[in-house]
């Protein structure tokens, strides 16, 4: 069955939507495996599946003003074009006060967002892999630099990058020689998902905060359709915990590098639950402020 072509309950038009979503459908630089480009439908059709009632927050997602844009068009687009209309797009949307909420396409797109915003924002990036080289095939615009091209616009400092899992050694060492924060599974899955949001809390402190979930932090089982998947990831509840603990600061959100090609289904359903979820734990932590 094929549902309509929009985010599920994504009903408010343009002007009176506070939440934006708009999908990225960019593949040009994955490494391992192609077709990132499906999956902003895939996902808008996933998320056709769920009760409009979000069942932990007790709030029907049908009263949040939520407005899907569609895509943008960056198919033929270079890594740097592609970037730079991400950004001004971004920009559009923040001056009229709206949150964004992108749907990937590979990860290059994250930094393009980025750049749309001040440069004192913290970024979170959940992510198997570290992304922190200087360039990838002659790009330094490859989704294997996507931290790297942040680090250029805000301080490294502010940046976290949680479930990482897969770097190579001069990366590696490279990044520790700059000062990345950053917490590996094998860490988290020793003192816990509850230890890792009190150090992340501790060390972005109250700073607004841009969350780039790359797909692939989750562990493979349960998200198998994506470009470049890595054993030993994040379980669901973890990552959905972990990002709770921080609605409050968010101030804009994407998610990427789901591969529908190599899904049956499963990867982009979640996709379009954490979407769900997200945006239904932002707006529950900005009413209680509200009421305060
Ligand atoms: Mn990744």
């Amino acid at each position: 069955m094929i549902f309509p072509d929009y985010f599920a309950d994504a009903e408010s038009d343009f002007d009176e939507a506070n939440y934006v979503i708009f999908g990225v459908p960019y593949d040009k630089t994955s490494s391992f495996r192609h077709g990132i480009d499906k999956a902003p439908r895939e996902i808008r059709q996933s998320s056709w599946n769920f009760e409009t009632f979000d069942f932990r927050i007790g709030v029907d997602l049908k009263k949040i003003k939520l407005h899907d844009y569609g895509n943008l068009d960056v198919k033929n687009l270079k890594t740097k074009e592609m970037i730079e209309k991400i950004r001004d797009f971004t920009s559009k949307l923040l001056l009229k006060n709206k949150f964004p909420i992108a749907i990937g396409g590979e990860h290059s797109i994250t930094p393009g967002i980025v750049k749309a915003y001040p440069n004192d924002i913290a970024v979170l990036s959940l992510d198997a892999h570290m992304d922190f080289r200087e360039q990838y095939e002659n790009d330094v615009n490859n989704h294997a630099c996507v931290t790297r091209r942040i680090a250029d616009h805000i301080n490294i400092k502010n940046i976290a990058i949680i479930g990482v899992r897969s770097a190579e050694k001069e990366e590696f060492e490279y990044a520790q020689k700059e000062g990345l924060f950053f917490i590996d599974t094998f860490s988290i899955n020793k003192k816990g998902i509850s230890q890792t949001i009190k150090e992340t809390k501790e060390h972005l402190k109250d700073k607004k905060i841009y969350l780039t979930l790359d797909i692939d932090v989750v562990d493979p089982a349960y998200a198998p359709g994506t470009g470049t998947p890595e054993p030993f990831g994040l379980d669901p509840f973890d990552v959905l915990e972990f990002i709770e603990a921080f609605a409050s600061q968010l101030v804009g959100f994407d998610i990427v590098e789901v591969c529908p090609a190599y899904d049956h289904g499963e990867t982009s359903i979640l996709a379009a639950k954490l979407i769900r979820s997200i945006v239904g734990a932002i707006w529950y932590k900005s009413s209680l402020q509200s009421q305060l």
